[in-house]
Order: structure tokens, then C-alpha cells, then sequence
């Protein structure tokens, strides 16, 4: 145990060029029931979270909007406190990367490795990938130059740049981390984490020239902070590094980070090197989770499947999301969401074990005992001792994070309890007068085993155990009970409160057709305001002219972020085409295609180079932006090139 008894939980922060997804939810939820559970052993706890408001992205995502970067975050970063909201997390701060504290403390430390000479000046140049903001090494490109994590289409780009002494910090991150086995967790990272140290690193570039949404390097004003140096010192700004070292000091020694796998680079390389080089000390664990995929398939914006916590929790209840997130993937895994299997634990775990647990028990006290609570002389039993061992594991499952055991473990309990009425037959006792004492232990067991149970959910169903408990006719909120001084009997003498149905069981078939019956709706929905355009006779139809082509070549033009430039086959003849498809495909995945031109249009300049003719897509559009598209193409691929389509 750790002693001072303090705990410091952080998630990764936040960018907000995205709408909050699953993703957020689930390691905030996971941050928070961590943050709960451990004040509820008496730890004195911080928990943090916020949101990364510069870089490309974001000044990417505001232009497209037609706001100024500032406007935009400002607009933005409120539904990740929403999300917070709609969560009931009990963070007690949320850090924005644009706020002054903060840019303060990232000016200053980089000022400080300046001086020391950790920082350093020169020149990049390397593969870099806009989207994702980070330059790839050739040794991990993907084919044909493409970024490893994204496969989108890399840029060559040199820049001067400030770099940061990395390589110097990696033999003492390596043996910090020999004599840490659980700084990085799960396991799999830490060999991951280890292998890539062990391979060597390069030093950092930690600025760009090449844009200006971000934090002015200082003295050096043409350059901004790299957004992942400046997003990482969130986690030491908000614990009061820059001005307030006594709160540092308490804190910073138990700090935790909480993140997804996709960043541990980040979080077990980068950020622990400037650390060494800060002279701060490490983080005492980094634990990475797993993705989540939804109906088996990778969530995406261009396939529609990305789950909105807003969404779910409206039609589910937060509680229910909250423990299907924590329950379904042992923590660390990946793991696939889908509503079937949400409304399955609802039913199963929810209304038939916690829900009928609870019915029965509060029926038999009020029908037997007039809603009182019996006292008996031996409290001591099954549940009791199963209770204490309850309490053990549970304790050491949250300690390593694994969430879904810790569950487990308690529904174990619930279930054994369930089966302790159905074993000791409480309604055979009551027609026996000399059984009064039994019925009473009987009772009196029943109902700790829902005190307490209520209680051990707590951190992850804070508003279903507190409902719990008030049916138990307990008014007070068990997230702020102790463990430690949970003591089995101190039950008795309660008068019970009004009963109510925690989670009533979901009729799947019902449930099944409705879904149906809304996607149907939805697709009608979707397809009624098309506005048609004015009816055309056939012989202004034959004027389009429109004939079978391939794509040849694919260029990008420099200029221009939507247009490829595309040379296509008519078989009789080769031209050039610009075409607004980028966004859709690489360049690779065009070439080789058959598509449909319309090959009597007028010649038009776009960006500088003369188009000669346009190839058709369907597409589905937003606010006049495509968000979906696909290309026309003749089913049979034989038919030769130049054939007219009528
Ligand atoms: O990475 N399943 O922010 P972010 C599970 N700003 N987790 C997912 C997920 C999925 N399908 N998709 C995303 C950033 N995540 C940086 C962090 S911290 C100094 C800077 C997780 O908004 C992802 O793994 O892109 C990450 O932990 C988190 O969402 C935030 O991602």
C-alpha cells in the first residue's frame, strides 16, 4: 500500500477536431470508477482530464468551419465537458491546452531544457503525415509511402525545427523501467515499451514552422511547440508545477496516466524522457487500454458506426453503459461493442441477478418482518465470510486495473447470494413459528449481502448503488461509504424505503423489431427531403455524353486539398481530369479503377490544371460536404474502354 495514501488518475486529453465517441467515454468512465474506488479506501485522490486544443488538426477542422481556431475550440471542447457531465465523472479539474496556466508552464519548461541544452536547433526534414501530425521513420512507412497507423498518403516536408535531447534520457528510462515491471501495463506494453527503448531513439523535433496554431516557442517566435510536447505537460500544469510546488510536490509522486494504446509513445517514451530531463520523477504507472471495435467492424466516421455516448446513454441509462464498458472486455483488450450485447448484460446481469436479488429480498423483509431489518445473535454465515474474501479480490483486481474481474468477483457474490434464498427456502421458515430466529439470520444476511454489494458497484454505478440503498432505506450515498469500515450486521433496525424496479428486463424480440422498424424510418427519413431538379426530356439527356474509362495515373496537386489530378483511358484517347475525391481514396487505390465519364463538358482550370471531364459519383453530403462517396463502375470490367453509357 502506498503511504501518504494519495492517488493522481489522468486521462489522455481530449482533441477536439472530433465529436466525443466511445472511445472518450470509455477511458474517462474508466479513470473515474478508479478515482472512486480508490476514495472510497480512504485515498486522498485527483483526477484529471481536459481537452488538446492545437496543432493542424484543429486549425484544419476551424477553417473548414469558417471559424478562427480560437472560436472553434471554444465551441468544441464543451461537449467534451458535456461528455464529463453526461458521465458523472467526479474529475476535479478539467485542463484546456489553451488556457494560460497552461501555456505558461509550456513556454517555461521549454525555456528550461533550452537553456540546459536539451533543446536544441536544426534542421527536419522526413515523411510526414498531416492528418495524424507526426513525422513516420522510413523504416516504418507503409507501402508505397504511406502512414502506418492511418495508410493515408505521406508528405515529404523539411523544416527548421527545435529538437529535443531524447536519445540522452533512454539508458535511464530503460533501467527505471528493469526496476519497475508495472510502470507500463498491461504486460504486452511493457515488452512493447522495452523493445522500442532497446532499439533506440531519435531526438525529437518539438516545434514547426509550418503552423501557427499553437504555443509561440518562446524567443523564437516563427516556431509553435510540437502539439504532442505541448499536450503531454498538461498532466504537470495542472498538477501546479509552474507556481504552486507545494501542491506539485503532494501530487506528483502518485501520478497515474490512463490511456489508449494507440499513444503509449507517447506516454512510455517521450513524455518520461522529458521528465528525466525536467529532473521530475516518473510516472508510478502508465496503463494502456485496448480499442473498441463496433459490430465487429473498425468505427469510422465513413461507415457510420461511430457510437455516441450521448446516444446510448439516453436510450440505455448511464449506469448500464457505464458498467457494459468495464464488464464486457477484460481492461487492457479490445473489445466489440454492440447494442444486442449491452441490452443482453441489462437483462442477465442487471434486472435478472442485482434486480431480483433486490426484489426479494426487500419482499420477504417487508412481507415477514413489516419492513424491518431483524437483528439476531450470529451474524456470521456464508455470505459473511464469502464477504470478506469479496472484498479482498476485489481490492486487488482494481489495483491492476482489471475492471472486468473486479465486476465479476461481485456478481459472483450476488449470484451466490441468490442462491443462498433459494437454499435456505425463506418462505418454508415463515409458515414455521419455531424457524422465527432462522428467518431472521436469514434475513439479516440477505440484506448485507445487498448493502455491501451495492456499496462494491459504487465506483462503477454510483447512481444504482445509491438507488439501492435507499430502497434499502439508507439515506446516505454510499460513493462516500468507506470499505474498510464496512462491518457485516450493522444492518439490522433499518426500516426498509419503497421498492422500485432497477433495470426492467428488455424484451429482445420487441427490442429487435423496434430497431428494425427505426432504421427503416431512418432511411426513409434520409431519402424524403431530395430536392429534385427540373425534368428533362430525353434528348437533353443524350447531350451528356458519357463513356467507359480507366484510371491511368493519380497526382496530388500542391494547391489544392480536394482535387486529385487523374489521367484516364477512353481506349480512343487519354486525358486529364481533376477530380474531388481525395478525401476518399489514396492514391493507389484509384489507379487501375473503371469509371464513368462525362466526356463533353467544357475544359476548366481547377487549381492550374485543365480538366477534361468529370467522372461520376455518388455521394452522400452534409452541409454540402461530401461525408460519404463512392465511385460509379460498370459491374462487368471487360467491356471495353470508351463504351457509351445510355
Ligand atoms: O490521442 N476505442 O486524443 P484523441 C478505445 N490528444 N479508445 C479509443 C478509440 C476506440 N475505438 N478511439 C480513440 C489524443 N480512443 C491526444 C492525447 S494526451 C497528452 C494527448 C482513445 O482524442 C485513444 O486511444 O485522439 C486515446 O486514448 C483517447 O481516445 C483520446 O484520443
Amino acid at each position: 500500500m502506498e503511504n501518504p495514501k494519495r492517488f493522481y488518475i489522468t486521462t489522455p486529453i481530449y482533441y477536439v477536431n472530433d465529436i466525443p465517441h466511445i472511445g472518450h467515454a470509455y477511458t474517462t468512465t474508466a479513470c473515474d470508477a478508479i478515482a472512486r474506488y480508490k476514495r472510497m479506501k480512504g485515498y486522498d485522490v485527483r483526477f484529471l482530464t481536459g481537452t488538446d486544443e492545437h496543432g493542424q488538426k484543429i486549425q484544419a477542422a476551424a477553417e473548414a468551419k469558417g471559424e478562427t481556431p480560437q472560436q472553434f475550440v471554444d465551441r468544441i471542447h464543451q461537449t467534451f465537458r458535456d461528455l464529463c457531465k453526461l458521465l458523472n465523472a467526479s474529475n476535479d479539474d478539467f485542463i484546456r491546452t489553451t488556457e494560460e496556466r497552461h501555456i505558461k508552464t509550456v513556454q517555461a519548461i521549454f525555456a528550461k531544457l533550452i537553456e540546459q541544452g536539451d533543446i536544441y536547433k536544426g534542421t527536419y526534414s522526413g515523411y510526414y503525415c498531416i492528418p495524424d501530425e507526426t513525422y513516420v521513420p522510413e523504416s516504418s512507412m507503409g507501402p508505397n509511402k504511406t502512414c502506418p497507423d492511418c495508410g493515408r498518403p505521406l508528405t515529404v516536408m523539411e523544416e527548421e525545427s527545435y529538437f529535443f535531447r531524447a536519445s540522452k534520457y533512454v539508458p535511464q528510462l530503460i533501467d527505471y523501467y528493469e526496476k519497475n515491471l508495472k510502470a507500463v501495463m498491461p504486460k504486452i506494453r511493457y515488452n512493447e515499451i522495452m523493445s522500442f527503448l532497446r532499439s533506440g531513439v531519435r531526438d525529437q523535433s518539438v516545434s514547426r514552422t509550418s503552423l501557427k496554431w499553437g504555443i509561440p516557442v518562446p524567443g523564437d517566435e516563427k516556431h509553435v511547440v510540437y502539439v504532442w510536447f505541448d499536450a503531454l505537460v498538461n498532466y504537470v500544469t495542472s498538477a501546479g508545477y509552474l507556481d504552486d510546488p507545494e501542491k506539485f510536490n503532494y501530487w506528483w509522486p502518485h501520478v497515474r496516466h490512463m490511456v489508449g494504446k494507440d499513444i503509449i509513445r507517447f506516454h512510455c517514451v517521450i513524455w518520461p524522457l522529458m521528465l528525466l530531463a525536467l529532473g521530475i520523477n516518473l510516472p508510478v504507472e502508465i496503463f494502456a487500454h485496448g480499442w473498441w471495435t463496433v459490430d465487429g467492424e473498425k468505427m469510422s466516421k465513413s461507415k457510420h458506426n461511430v457510437v455516441d455516448p450521448f446516444k446510448t446513454v439516453k436510450e440505455y441509462g448511464l449506469d448500464p453503459f457505464r458498467y457494459f464498458l468495464l464488464r464486457e472486455v477484460p481492461f487492457g483488450n479490445d473489445g466489440d461493442f454492440s447494442e444486442l450485447a449491452l441490452v443482453g448484460r441489462i437483462n442477465s446481469d442487471l434486472a435478472n441477478d442485482l434486480g431480483n436479488l433486490l426484489n426479494r429480498t426487500l419482499q420477504m423483509i417487508r412481507s415477514y418482518r413489516g419492513g424491518l431489518v431483524p437483528s439476531c445473535s450470529e451474524t456470521k454465515s456464508e455470505l459473511s465470510e464469502l464477504s470478506s474474501k469479496v472484498l479482498e479480490r476485489v481490492d486487488e483486481a482494481m489495483n491492476d486495473y482489471a475492471f472486468d474481474e473486479a465486476l465479476k468477483t461481485i456478481w459472483e457474490f450476488i449470484g451466490r447470494s441468490n442462491k443462498f434464498i433459494d437454499e435456505t427456502a425463506p418462505w418454508k421458515l415463515a409458515k414455521d413459528e419455531s424457524q422465527g430466529e432462522r428467518l431472521d439470520f436469514v434475513l439479516l444476511n440477505l440484506y448485507e449481502s445487498l448493502r455491501l454489494s451495492a456499496m462494491l458497484i459504487a465506483p462503477v454505478m454510483p447512481d444504482t448503488a445509491k438507488r439501492i440503498w435507499t430502497q434499502l432505506g439508507i439515506n446516505d450515498d454510499p460513493s462516500k461509504a468507506q470499505y474498510d469500515s464496512f462491518k457485516w450486521g450493522e444492518g439490522s433496525g433499518r426500516t426498509i424505503g419503497t421498492s422500485e424496479v432497477l433495470y426492467p428486463r428488455i424484451d429482445i424480440e420487441a427490442w429487435k423489431k423496434s430497431k428494425e422498424e427505426k432504421k427503416l424510418q431512418e432511411e426513409q427519413n434520409n431519402s424524403a427531403p431530395v430536392e429534385h431538379e427540373a425534368e428533362i426530356s430525353i434528348d437533353d439527356f443524350r447531350t451528356v455524353e458519357m463513356r467507359v474509362a480507366r484510371i491511368t495515373k493519380c497526382e496530388e496537386i500542391p494547391k489544392s486539398k480536394k482535387l486529385y489530378k487523374l489521367e484516364v483511358d477512353l481506349g480512343y484517347e487519354k486525358r486529364t481530369v481533376c477530380s474531388g475525391i481525395k478525401a476518399f481514396f489514396s492514391t493507389e487505390e484509384l489507379i487501375g479503377k473503371t469509371v464513368i465519364l462525362v466526356t463533353n463538358l467544357k475544359p476548366v482550370k481547377l487549381c492550374g490544371v485543365e480538366s477534361n471531364g468529370m467522372i461520376l459519383a455518388a455521394s452522400v453530403k452534409k452541409d454540402g460536404v461530401s461525408e460519404q462517396l463512392t465511385l460509379v463502375e460498370p459491374e462487368d470490367k471487360t467491356i471495353p474502354l470508351g463504351s457509351r453509357v445510355s
